[in-house]
């Protein structure tokens, strides 16, 4: 039964939910996933939705949610329907590097995106200094708060695009894989009911 959904799978799309600090380059980036062109930005009061298609018939929403320090007491509201979590990093910021973290390590010990994947994008690579994907990884502790799910860490630069199409391909993978992981659970759990 379970592989006979997994064929005829009916997952279309996947929300995706953006979170990191203010100025980590949230809004930048999803402009960027959708346009060639490079906006000029104003920080998120609230969030931005959008959608992009990724493959045939499938598209992912993108919920981006601003990051001041008022707008994180709200990021808990946001997690219940996730499929994935991007978390963006300004790899170029070493003076807020440990609250990212902090924050990064908060939203993983939520129940609520219990095994969700999660794609770390260590952004503003153009910027002198920026930290690698390999160092983001190491002080994030990404390995451990990650061991429960599928995880990425990918290198970008919002202004030029470097990286970004890598980060969409890994997103619809991981969040597909995880869609139609929850859909056969549940759909198992209807059968035992019956
Ligand atoms: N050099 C450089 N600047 C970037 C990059 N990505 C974003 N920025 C700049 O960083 C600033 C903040 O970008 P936003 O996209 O508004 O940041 P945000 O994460 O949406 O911030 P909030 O909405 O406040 O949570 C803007 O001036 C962007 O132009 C990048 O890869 N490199
Ligand atoms: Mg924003």
């Amino acid at each position: 039964m379970g592989l006979q959904i997994t064929k005829h799978s009916k997952v279309k799309q996947a929300n995706i939910l953006m979170l990191g600090l203010d100025s980590a380059g949230k809004s930048t980036l999803l402009y960027k996933f959708k346009s060639d062109e490079v906006f000029l930005t104003i920080p998120t009061i609230g969030f931005n939705v959008d959608m992009i298609e990724t493959g045939k018939d499938f598209t992912l929403t993108f919920w981006d949610v601003g990051g001041q320090e008022k707008m994180r007491q709200r990021w808990c509201n946001f997690l219940e329907n996730a499929e994935a979590l991007l978390y963006v990093v300004d790899s170029a910021d070493k003076q807020r590097l440990e609250e990212s973290k902090k924050e990064f390590e908060l939203l993983l010990k939520n129940e609520s995106i219990k095994n969700v994947p999660v794609i770390v994008l260590a952004n503003k690579q153009d910027l002198p200094g920026a930290l690698n994907a390999e160092e983001i990884t190491r002080r994030f502790h990404v390995k451990k708060y990650c061991c429960d799910r599928n995880w990425y860490v990918q290198p970008c630069c919002a202004v030029t695009g470097e990286g970004l199409s890598e980060a969409l391909q890994r997103l619809t993978a991981f969040a597909k894989h995880y869609s139609r992981s929850k859909e056969i659970s549940t759909s198992f759990k209807e059968n035992e009911k019956r």
